[in-house]
């Protein structure tokens, strides 16, 4: 499929692993930092094998299916093993990943209040967990649309991702090659791969809303599970009766997905597939072990519609239906908004906890302002921060680029690193150890002047060292080129004895 091998994009600073305790056979990679002072400070690392230097990226072989030889016996989903108390390797993978004991893992899981999104049929990926009591991660959307890229540029977009910390990618192609552009981008990830399958289901039409059908659809969920996609969104939750209400509101319905629906709804005067077939849904889903991803077909897309009837409306069906996939077994998180104010923030927080029963909540910023063109990056990133802290379990990421075009490789990096930042913020504040570690580690070495740390320490190394070298240029300086030698207060201050 591919002629050339990719030139490693990916560097971490030395790949170290860990072995299981329960599982000897699993070894968790990590990325070890070690200081100019003797001290080591150990990442959490998405990278898989890319950071590790030994390795050679094939795109055209994909990476090792670690995972395959891990599963034996017969197949069950990870909830359906948490709630016998069973813990998997991939239990304590994620637990060695967290920080935390494989119980816990399992407990979580078994509650629903974490979901472990690993498709039987992507052993690739290393195992992760998402859920309140955990780092808070963050998504990263890439995809062709109409407007076109490569299947190679697709890849190359999705391990740019993950070198800049993305947990999840999501695939959300509209254009030629969807399944080809998937099968590469699923073998050569690390990480877990989510899906909007009504996007594919509507290119199987030709675009033509009128002609989708439960039955495309559910062609399109089947052969999307055997790939091994990890995580599908499905707007089950937005009902005609909404509809309505969303016709009302100064910005309509702003989801692909909800739209898409909606307009099939109001055609076909009839109640949404993806509702009235969700027992199949999870069906399917429980065989491979995807992960539902309930979407947000009626988040407000403007500060004026936030938290209103509509989108309470639907979150509430998503807490029932979420019910409905923990009978077949099948793990489930809740997507919410949107553009919602900061003082309207907290309150979708109460109300997903409340309605959705301890699903993890997975949201879409949310923007704190309309007026961010050109920079959504930073007004979804600080309602990001925020809903992070109260309590959501994963961020999904926006680009600069939001409401204007598609992101290119410089956006979807800014896009990574700032809800990096957003979730680490957030971890901070929920007093997450290994985050207060690497803060700790930063300050001292910026105290110390210790350069090549402080660089080795942040999101972007890179921009941190090319900003330092084009105004200072030697790394020895004890002083940044912001006050200059003289007005240095960190100087000044080590100088009072
Ligand atoms: C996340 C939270 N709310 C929405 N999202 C993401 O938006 C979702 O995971 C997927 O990547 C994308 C779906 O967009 P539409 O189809 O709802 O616009
Ligand atoms: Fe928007």
């Amino acid at each position: 499929m591919f002629k050339k091998l990719f030139h490693n994009p990916i560097e971490c600073k030395s790949k170290h692993y860990v072995e299981g305790k329960i599982h000897p056979e699993i070894r968790v990679g990590v990325c070890r930092i070690s200081l100019t002072n003797g001290e080591q400070i150990d990442l959490y690392d998405t990278t898989g094998l890319y950071g590790d230097a030994n390795h050679t990226i094939d795109i055209e072989r994909g990476l090792p299916p670690a995972r395959s030889r891990w599963q034996e016996g017969e197949f069950r989903t990870q909830l359906s093993l948490a709630r016998r108390g069973v813990i998997t390797p991939e239990m304590e993978y994620a637990a060695i990943r967290e920080g935390v004991e494989a119980e816990f893992v399992r407990a979580k899981i078994a509650k629903g209040e974490a979901i472990l999104p690993c498709n039987r049929n992507h052993p690739e990926a290393e195992p992760m967990v998402i859920g309140r009591d955990f780092l808070v991660k963050i998504n990263s959307n890439i995809g062709n649309s109409a407007l076109g890229s490569s299947i190679e540029e697709e890849v190359e977009k999705a391990l740019w991702s993950i070198k800049w910390g993305a947990d999840t990618v999501m695939d959300l192609s509209t254009g030629a090659n969807i399944h080809q552009t998937r099968e590469a981008i699923l073998r050569n990830t690390p990480v877990p791969i989510g899906t909007v399958p009504l996007y594919q289901a509507l290119e199987k039409v030709d675009g033509v809303v009128e002609n989708l059908s439960w039955e495309v659809y559910r062609e399109t969920l089947i052969e999307q599970c055997r790939q091994g996609v990890d995580y599908f969104t499905i707007h089950a939750g937005l009902l005609r009766e909404f509809v309505p209400m969303a016709l009302k509101r100064v910005t309509g319905i702003v989801s692909r997905g909800g739209s898409i629906m909606a307009k099939w709804m109001e055609h076909h005067a009839a109640q949404n597939f993806l509702y009235t077939n969700f027992n199949e849904i999870c069906e399917i889903c429980a065989d491979y072990d995807v992960a539902l991803s309930l979407g947000d077909g009626l988040r407000p897309g403007s500060i004026a519609d936030a938290n209103d009837q509509a989108q309470y409306g639907e979150l509430k069906i998503l807490g029932e239906l979420t019910l409905k996939a923990w009978e077949y077994d099948v793990q489930v998180i809740i997507e919410g908004p949107g553009h919602v104010p900061m003082h309207l923030i907290e309150d979708n927080m109460v109300k997903q906890r409340e309605w959705c029963h301890g699903a993890p909540f997975y949201t879409l910023g949310p923007l704190v302002s309309d007026i961010g063109a050109g920079y959504d990056h930073i007004t979804s990133a600080i309602g990001g921060a925020m809903i992070g802290w109260m309590g959501t379990a994963m961020l999904c990421y926006v680009t600069t680029k939001e409401h204007l075009a598609l992101p290119n490789k410089d956006d979807v990096r800014e896009g990574v690193v700032t809800f990096k930042l957003a979730a680490h913020a957030a971890d901070i504040a929920k007093g997450n150890r290994s985050a207060l570690a690497r803060d700790l580690a930063m300050s001292r070495a910026r105290y110390d002047f210790r350069w090549a740390d402080q660089f080795n320490l942040s999101l972007d190394p890179e921009r941190a060292r090319r900003m330092h070298y084009e105004m200072v240029g030697n790394s020895d300086a004890d002083y940044c080129g912001m006050c200059g030698p003289h007005f240095c207060a960190m100087r000044i201050t080590k100088s009072i004895k």
